[in-house]
């Protein structure tokens, strides 16, 4: 890549002991810039401090269009999660009150049966996958943090601030997503509002970063062409030329690794991170081999043979509670109250549909139950708008959710009593729990206590 050195490169500060100045071109007010730069950093922020042979523009946008190409996905099925979750009902998990930031709210479909599956699949298993090259990405432009001086001109300082929204989004982001699908709610603060806010600075910082730079990674990628790159091994890799960016070492050590090299380890890392997790999505005898996510690891060990969210003793959901003194409490014109025999007397219908956790894990089951449609109608609501679920569990926000009217009318949608032709387990719901299709797993209400049908 030919770089015309700026007028006002003359004068600039080289880039080390003996090593060609980096061109430089300084904005309004220069002469303090100049006067910044006169006064060099130690340690980080000299130029020559930073030596890697194979940081350069081609290498930054081959990781950057990867992103390019993966973020929108991760991105666009996090959005589609939030309208899963229904906020516009309260008390369902999701932030009802999210200010301008809301999005159209629509009944969420109940068809395909597996559309929250494949859409927390994506946002989970592609954001996992895209960690490497997140990171690798970082790595690549890292000498830019410590870059002196650390203003050079007005653009340059906006540009600054924006990517430190960039940055510091997309690392809260992931460090809150991961958390989130490893550790039982350890936040001090609500994930999802967080992760919810987080997003959307994310996407402004990310679709100005994009308008930003798109006509430099084109012009970057066209430098060096990637079957050449794969053919190059360690001993026939050099610098990219030096760059206005900043991200070419003005000094650089002798390669010990190729970009070939580079580019295998980033793309084994994010295979490597797929293979071990991706069990969790597929369910099954699959689950094991999830060995790097924590609901994998409690495969097998759960009633049923599938994995539990929530056990019945951390729901503090008793024997008691769920003896024969249960009833089932339905709310409408004609409220009764039913005993699980009398639910085991109604109509049982048998469908196989997953629970698909926001977590990105699923298992398909089994279930048989009673329609929720056919408890609308003893409720005396024969076209109900919604359904608000309560559980028997005394506290915690999954205690209740509302499902939409399409989401109680379907055929498929069910008061489970038993899974796999066993009754359910006390700590999958027993003595009742709600399962419909495509819904966020958090919407099949476990230990259900009452329902109440709105006409
Ligand atoms: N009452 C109640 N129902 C609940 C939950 C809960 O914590 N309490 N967890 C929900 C969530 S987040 C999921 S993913 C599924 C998990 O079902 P499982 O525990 O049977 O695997 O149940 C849902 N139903
Ligand atoms: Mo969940």
């Amino acid at each position: 890549m030919a770089t015309r050195v700026p007028e006002e490169a003359r004068g600039a500060p080289p880039g080390g002991d003996g090593a060609p100045p980096r061109p430089v071109t300084y904005g309004f007010p220069a002469p303090l810039w100049r006067a910044l730069a006169a006064r060099p950093l130690p340690g980080p922020f000299r130029d020559r401090a930073w030596r890697s042979p194979i940081r350069g523009p081609w290498l930054t946008s081959v990781f950057g269009l990867v992103l390019l190409i993966g973020l929108p996905f991760v991105i666009v099925t996090g959005l589609l999660s939030f309208i899963a979750y229904q906020p516009q009902f309260a008390g369902n998990a999701f932030p009802a009150r999210v200010g301008p930031l809301h999005l159209p709210y629509f009944a969420w479909p109940t068809h395909p049966a597996w559309l929250y599956r494949l859409n927390q699949g994506v946002h989970v298993g592609l954001g996992l996958a895209l960690i490497p090259v997140v990171l690798a990405k970082l790595w690549s432009v890292i000498p830019k943090l410590f870059t002196w001086p650390p203003v050079r001109s007005l653009a340059h300082l906006v540009e600054r601030a924006s990517l430190l929204l960039l940055v510091g989004s997309v690392l809260f982001e992931f460090v809150t997503g991961v958390l989130n699908i490893q550790y039982d709610y350890v936040f001090g603060f609500d994930f999802y509002t967080a992760h919810y806010f987080g997003a959307w600075i994310f996407i402004g910082a990310f679709v100005v970063h994009v308008a930003i730079k798109f006509p430099t990674m084109r012009r970057s990628l066209r430098t060096r062409r990637l079957r050449d790159e794969l053919r190059t091994d360690v001993a026939h890799t050099v610098p990219e030329p030096l760059d206005v960016h900043g991200l070419v070492a003005v000094d650089p050590a002798p390669p010990t690794a190729s970009r070939r090299g580079v580019l295998a380890a980033v793309a084994g890392g994010s295979l490597l991170v797929t293979l071990v997790t991706v069990g969790a999505r597929i369910g099954g005898a699959f689950r094991g081999t999830a060995v790097l996510d924590a609901r994998g690891r409690a495969a097998g060990s759960g009633a049923n043979h599938f994995p539990v969210n929530r056990t019945a003793t951390a729901a503090q959901v008793t024997a008691a509670d769920t003896g024969t003194d249960y009833r089932l409490a339905l709310t409408g014109p004609t409220p009764v109250r039913l005993s699980r025999a009398q639910l085991l007397a109604m109509p049982q219908y048998t469908v196989h549909l997953p629970i698909a956790c926001v977590e990105g894990w699923a298992t398909g089951q089994t279930w048989t139950g009673v329609r929720l449609r056919d408890l609308a109608l003893v409720a005396g609501v024969p076209s109900p708008r919604s359904a608000q679920v309560r559980s028997l569990e005394k506290a915690g926000a999954f205690a209740r959710a509302t499902l939409n009217g399409n989401q109680v009318t379907d055929p498929h949608a069910l008061l489970a009593l038993k899974v796999n032709g066993e009754d359910l387990a006390l700590d999958h719901g027993y003595p009742a729990r709600v399962i419909v299709p495509a819904v966020p797993g958090v919407h099949n209400t476990k230990w259900v206590s009452a329902i109440e049908f709105t006409a």
